[in-house]
C-alpha cells in the first residue's frame, strides 16, 4: 500500500463550499437535478477538476467525466464518483461526498506528483436521486445501457418539464455518446444513510451489493360525492381506498421481514375540497428487499390487498411499475481491494449490503464495481440534518484512494 494520505481539511472545506450552492436555512441542500443550482455546482466541479489538470467531457445525458492521465493512455480509466444532485430536503453529503472525495483523491496524487499506470476518471452522474425526474439513477442507467437515451430525455417532472430540455437549458446537453468508453473499474464512496455502522462503531462499510428496488405509481378511482348527504355505505371514497391500501402495504413489508421496506412518499387526492368525498387519488410506492423473490411475494400480496379493498369500497385501484432495479452483487476483487484498504488503514470495518440505491448498482452491470461506506449520524439521510464527521470523510477517502491505486497500478 502506498503511504499517501489525503488532505482531510481541504476535502472538508470543499464539501462546505459546495453545500452553499442550494444551501437551506436548516443546514441542508436543495439542489435538484437540472435546476440552475445543479448547473452552478457542475460548473464549479469542472473548474476545480480542470485546475487539477483533468480533461473534462460531458455526455448526452449530462454525465461529467474528468480524466487524470495515467502512464499508459491506452488503458481504460479507473473511475470514481457519485452524484451532486440532491433531494428537495437533502443533506450536504449524500452523493456529494463521493464526487468531492474523488476530486480530493486527484488533488492528493497531484501534490505527490504520483503517476498511476491507468488514467483515473472522476464522474458526476446526472439525476441519481430521481426526486425530480423518475426513475432514480437515470443517467448512469443510460451510460450502462439499462435505459435508452430517448427514454431519459423524454422523462418529465411534475410541472411537465422534459429532462432533455432542462439539460439544454442549463448547458449540459453534451455531444459525447453516453456509454462511449470502457471503464477498468468503478469505486463509489457514499454515506451509509442507515444506522448500522454507527451502531457498531465501525468507520468503514465494505459494500458487497445493493438491494432490489421497485417503484410503482398507483391510481385509485372512486366517485366525487357530497360529504353531507352521502351515507357511509353509499360512498366510493378514493382516499379511504388509498389509506386502507397504505396500512395493508406497511403490514406486508413488516410480515415479509428480512430487510423488507415499503414507502408511500407522494400522495395526491382530488378534488381536494373539505366537503367532497374524494373521487380520485394517486400515490407512489418505493419497495425494497435484498432478495428479488421477496419483492415478487410482496407485489403479489399488495395486488391481492388492493383487489380486496377495491371490492369493499366499490372503487378501482390500478398500478404502473415505474422502476425495477434487481438486487446487485459487486465484484469480489473490488470488494477485496476495499477491505484490504480498510484493514491497512487500521479502520474498523464490516461488510454491508446497501439499503439505498446508487449509480454503482448500474455500473456493476458493465465493469468491476464496489463501494465504500462511512457512517452518518443516527443513520439519518434524505433529511437536512444529515451529518458525518470530518474524520470519517477523510477515512473513507483514504480507503477509496488505496483501493483505486491497487487497481490503477496493475500492469
Ligand atoms: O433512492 C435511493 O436509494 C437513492 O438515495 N437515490
Ligand atoms: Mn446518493
Ligand atoms: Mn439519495
Amino acid at each position: 500500500m502506498d503511504n499517501l494520505r489525503i488532505d482531510g481539511a481541504r476535502l472538508w472545506h470543499t464539501i462546505m463550499e459546495t453545500a452553499k450552492i442550494g444551501g437551506t436555512p436548516k443546514g441542508g441542500v436543495n439542489r435538484q437535478a437540472l435546476t440552475d443550482l445543479d448547473g452552478q455546482v457542475r460548473r464549479r466541479l469542472i473548474a476545480w477538476a480542470e485546475a487539477a489538470g483533468c480533461t473534462v467531457t460531458i455526455d448526452q445525458v449530462g454525465n461529467i467525466f474528468a480524466r487524470r492521465p495515467g502512464r499508459d493512455p491506452s488503458l481504460p480509466p479507473v473511475a470514481i464518483g457519485s452524484h451532486l444532485d440532491t433531494q428537495p430536503t437533502g443533506g450536504k453529503f449524500d452523493g456529494i461526498l463521493g464526487v468531492l472525495a474523488g476530486l480530493e483523491l486527484i488533488r492528493t496524487l497531484n501534490d505527490a506528483n504520483y503517476e498511476t499506470e491507468a488514467p483515473i476518471e472522476l464522474i458526476n452522474w446526472t439525476n441519481e436521486e430521481g426526486a425530480r425526474f423518475a426513475p432514480a439513477m437515470l443517467a448512469s442507467g443510460v451510460f450502462t445501457g439499462r435505459f435508452a437515451l430517448d427514454y431519459a430525455l423524454d422523462r418529465a417532472d411534475r410541472d411537465g418539464k422534459r429532462f432533455g430540455d432542462e439539460l439544454k437549458r442549463i448547458g449540459f446537453a453534451g455531444e459525447t455518446p453516453a456509454g462511449d468508453h470502457k471503464l477498468a473499474a468503478f469505486f463509489e464512496l457514499h454515506i451509509e444513510q442507515g444506522p448500522i455502522l454507527e451502531a457498531e462503531a465501525k468507520t468503514i462499510g465494505v459494500v458487497t451489493g445493493v438491494q432490489g428496488i421497485r417503484w410503482y405509481h398507483f391510481r385509485v378511482t372512486g366517485q366525487d360525492s357530497h360529504a353531507g348527504t352521502t351515507p357511509m355505505n353509499h360512498r366510493h371514497d378514493a382516499f379511504q381506498g388509498l389509506a386502507r391500501f397504505a396500512v395493508a402495504l406497511d403490514r406486508i413489508a413488516r410480515d415479509e421481514g428480512g430487510g423488507a421496506v415499503a414507502t408511500i412518499g407522494v400522495v395526491e387526492v382530488q378534488p381536494g375540497s373539505t366537503n367532497v368525498v374524494p373521487g380520485a387519488a394517486a400515490a407512489t410506492i418505493d419497495m425494497r428487499h435484498p432478495d428479488d423473490e421477496a419483492l415478487d411475494r410482496m407485489e403479489t400480496a399488495f395486488r391481492a390487498a388492493a383487489a380486496r379493498i377495491a371490492q369493499e369500497l366499490g372503487i378501482e385501484i390500478s398500478f404502473d411499475t415505474t422502476w425495477a432495479a434487481p438486487a446487485v452483487r459487486f465484484d469480489n476483487d473490488c470488494i477485496a481491494a476495499v477491505r484490504a484498504a480498510a484493514e491497512a488503514g487500521g479502520h474498523g470495518y464490516r461488510d454491508i449490503v446497501s439499503g439505498a440505491g446508487h449509480d454503482a448498482a448500474n455500473l456493476a452491470a458493465i465493469t468491476p464495481t464496489a463501494m465504500v461506506f462511512v457512517p452518518c449520524a443516527g443513520g439519518i439521510s434524505h433529511n437536512e440534518a444529515e451529518s458525518i464527521t470530518e474524520a470519517d470523510a477523510a477515512a473513507g477517502t483514504n480507503v477509496l484512494l488505496q483501493a483505486v491505486l491497487s487497481v490503477a497500478n496493475r500492469r
